[in-house]
Order: C-alpha cells, then structure tokens, then sequence
C-alpha cells in the first residue's frame, strides 16, 4: 500500500498515525506541493480534487482521509477500531463527520491561514475552533475516548487538528479534558508524532 503524502498536512496524519497504531505497513510517496506536484495530471488522475491523502491499495485509489481511515479499520481492525454493529458503527461515524467539517472549518482553517498564508476569516475560524474545542470539552469531561470506551477511528480522524490548533491562534489552555485526551493518544502503543503538535499536559 501507498500513501500519497505530505509531512505537514493533518489530513495525510491521520492515515500515518492509524497505520502506526494498527501496525499496518505503508509506503510513503512524498507530494511535492511547493512544485505543484498535487496538480499535475498524472496526481489528478488519482484525485480529481488535487489533495492529499490518496492511498493506493493493488488497483484501489482512495482520497478523504476519512474514507482511508474507515478503509484500513475494516481490512485490517475487525472489530477494533471501527465496529460494524449500527450503534457502536454510527458512534464513531458522528465523529468522521465532525472531523471532515466543524474541525475541518474550525481549527484546520485557522492553521491554514496561520501557518499556509491562505486567505480566509481567520477570526471565524477560530471562533468555530472554540465552539468545538467547547463541546468537545464537556463530552471528554466524562469519559476517556470519544467513543464506545476505547480508542477508535472517531479519535484518530478528530486529534490530528486539535494537536495542531495552537499553529492557527487556538489556545487549548481552557480545555483540560481535551489535554488529557490528547495524552492518552500520545501514550498510546504505536503512536506516532507531527511537528508543530501541542505535547503538554
Ligand atoms: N476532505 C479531504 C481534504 C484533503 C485536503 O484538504 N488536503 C489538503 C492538504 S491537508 C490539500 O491537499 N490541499 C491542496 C488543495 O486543496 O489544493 C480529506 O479529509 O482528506
């Protein structure tokens, strides 16, 4: 398998990081966005959006980082990581949806004018990023994962953009619960970092 990548990008992340905690072999193939390498014809063969993540399985070519992550926990999680009875199934897909839009506008937006330079509302990003860093504050208050009592696919999709929050402005001080989550990710067996991540406590 391949993973089409870019060091910097949470998205291409969130694949390393699950194919580090499930032990899932990869192979990385560096994007080279500065010479863009993400819209040539030959990368926009594999993903008409010209983004990254796209894994490349035999003959299969996946883009969204959430459609991966789903990918890699049904081929090779069983049950673990992504479960297939419909409640425990829809748990953790809420949280996908949160990943692909209310982090994706939230603090992905902020860092991407921070850190990128790209021209967007940086205040109402950060001001979504909070609103959500609020409402994931009260459900981490009760419980250690976001759900079914164990680290799923819902943890991976959602923690690489809140590590990197503070890159776009987005102070974690007032969010103790989500601090102690991001540390039980971190101490996780196969965890794998990013640069530029919060690491305190
Ligand atoms: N929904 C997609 C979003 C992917 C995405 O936005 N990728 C960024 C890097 S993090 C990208 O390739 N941006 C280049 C562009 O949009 O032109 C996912 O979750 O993978």
């Amino acid at each position: 398998m391949r993973l089409h990548d870019l060091v910097v990008s949470g998205n291409c992340y969130k694949v390393r990081l699950l194919c580090g905690l499930m032990t899932i072999p990869i192979e990385i193939q560096p994007v080279d966005f500065m010479k863009g390498a993400h819209k040539t014809p030959a990368f926009l063969a594999l993903n008409p959006h010209g983004q990254v993540p796209v894994l490349e399985d035999g003959g299969l070519i996946l883009r969204d980082s959430q459609a991966i992550l789903i990918y890699l926990a049904r081929k090779f999680g069983g049950e673990t990581w992504l479960p297939t009875d419909p409640e425990g199934l829809a748990r953790v897909m809420q949280w996908m949806s949160t990943a692909a839009n209310d982090v994706a506008r939230g603090p992905n937006d902020a860092r991407l004018h921070d850190k990128f330079g790209y021209k967007l509302d940086v205040e109402a990003a950060r001001a979504k990023a909070h609103k959500l860093l609020a409402l994931f504050e009260d459900h981490l208050a009760t419980r250690d994962w976001l759900e079914l009592n164990r680290p799923t696919i819902a943890d991976v999709a959602c923690y690489p953009y809140i590590s990197l929050a503070p890159e776009g402005g987005v102070t974690l001080d007032a969010y103790p619960a989500v601090r102690a989550w991001m540390s039980r990710i971190r101490q996780l067996p196969g965890y794998l970092p990013m640069p530029g991540q919060y690491v305190g406590s």
